[in-house]
């Protein structure tokens, strides 16, 4: 199911060590039916490479247990929607044809078509690749990697594509090398590839220790980029700091014989062995924190939910030990994951109008990413006294 590194995916080193450990976990969005069995457990142990800065995942869970059939469909949250007119308006200057890599359902390539790219996806879930080319997208069902690569050129009828985005999917991928040698056999000299990944150093500051899951292999910060770049024929051509998903890198990427110059990037960083070490120690307490809370809550009579079944909520439920005698239940809009429950747990998911209805006291806000839009738009449950418990940074309560 998994396999085991020894070694740095950034820069080949043997030294490291283990900073995080949350032991053995289900997979994030492995949505079983309330009736079956939750299968596919495996170590979530971060180890964090002494020479380079880079955080990895002391394993890799195989990518088609985890991707081949994909519950999480891109949001049409407002606030995503605002994230891609910017981050298709930085695309736009680069014209002519563009692969995505990690589409998903086609809703950024919908963005990129519309200011006037020729599009092709590359996913490999097979059920968001079908949605994508009702929407009229070219997509390939695979993972991206050199062999891949081939397919998305065929699907171009063998142009090289000018612009390349790769949207939190960098660090799902095992092999970085053999990625790049994908990057290279599908881009030409003036290909600008802009890989966006979370921020390791926005999740260290804000405890978002939820962001550590399967799917997540790696941490990124600059300075492992630039030195795994230094074994390609790429280079930092831009970084650009972007609040999604709880912080996040825009990495702007041209090959070494292209002719842009490369900006300077004046983004300070110093993560450290002891920063890791720190981060666990709040964490720990964090996780005892939430847990006292809701259960102080249920001895006075409370009810809560959970909201928003996001990957993240899967390791906040699992790390507290939550079950549906804490969470009635999680209420989520994927219609992909509604009527299944939390990975791991017997929560079940449910549509938004069972949230309505139930109105609970408190709420655990899941999808704390989207805060300020679930605020809004639950202005009715606020309201009527209900109360969002948001775990991001500290714990807060709010309404
Ligand atoms: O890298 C990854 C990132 C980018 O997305 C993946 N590994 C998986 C996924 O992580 P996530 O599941 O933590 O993503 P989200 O976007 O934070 O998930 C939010 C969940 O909340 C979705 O299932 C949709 C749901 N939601 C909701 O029920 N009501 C969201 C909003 C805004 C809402 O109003």
């Amino acid at each position: 199911m998994y396999k085991t590194h020894t070694h740095c995916r950034a820069c080949d080193s043997t030294d490291l060590i283990p900073v995080f450990d949350l032991g053995l976990q289900p997979l994030a969005n492995s949505f079983k039916l309330i009736s079956e069995e939750q299968d596919g457990y495996a170590p979530l142990l971060v180890l964090f490479c002494q020479k380079c800065t880079l955080a990895q995942l002391s394993v890799t869970v195989r990518p088609d247990l985890l991707y081949s059939y994909y519950r999480y469909v891109t949001s049409t949250s407002q606030t995503m929607r605002q994230h891609f007119d910017w981050l298709s308006a930085l695309l736009q200057s680069e014209k002519g044809s563009i692969l995505e890599i990690g589409s998903n359902d086609g809703l950024f390539l919908d963005y990129l078509k519309d200011i006037g790219f020729r599009v092709v996806g590359c996913d490999p879930a097979a059920n968001l690749c079908n949605i994508a080319s009702k929407r009229g997208h070219i997509c390939v069902p695979a993972v991206f990697n050199s062999q891949s690569s081939m397919k998305c050129l065929e699907a171009s009828h063998g142009e090289r594509f000018d612009a390349i985005a790769a949207r939190h999917v960098f660090c799902h991928v095992d092999d970085w090398m053999d990625f790049f040698r994908g990057l290279g056999a599908v881009s030409h000299r003036e290909t600008l590839i802009c890989i966006e990944v979370p921020y390791v150093a926005d999740m260290m500051d804000r405890l978002e220790f939820d962001s550590i899951y399967h799917e997540h292999t790696s941490y990124l910060t600059i300075n492992a980029m630039r030195v795994l770049l230094n074994r390609t024929p790429f280079h930092l051509h831009r970084v650009i700091r972007s609040d999604i998903h709880g912080g996040s890198l825009v990495i702007l990427i041209r090959h070494n014989d292209s002719i842009h110059p490369r900006c300077s990037i004046d983004i300070k960083e110093n993560i450290t062995r002891q920063q890791w070490e720190l981060f666990d120690d709040q964490c720990r307490a964090k996780i005892q924190r939430l847990r006292r809370m809701v259960h102080d809550l249920i001895v006075e009579g409370k009810t809560i939910t959970g909201y928003g079944a996001s990957a993240k909520c899967t390791v906040w439920c699992n790390a507290c030990k939550f079950t549906q005698k804490e969470l009635k239940f999680v209420t989520d809009t994927t219609g992909y994951k509604q009527g299944r429950k939390v990975p791991g747990t017997d929560i079940p998911i449910v549509d938004e109008i069972e949230f309505s209805e139930e109105r609970p006291d408190f709420a655990v806000m899941f999808a704390w990413n989207y805060q300020q839009e679930i605020m809004a738009k639950e202005s009715k449950f606020l309201g009527n006294g209900g109360k969002f418990i948001v775990p991001i940074g500290e714990i807060w309560v709010k309404g």
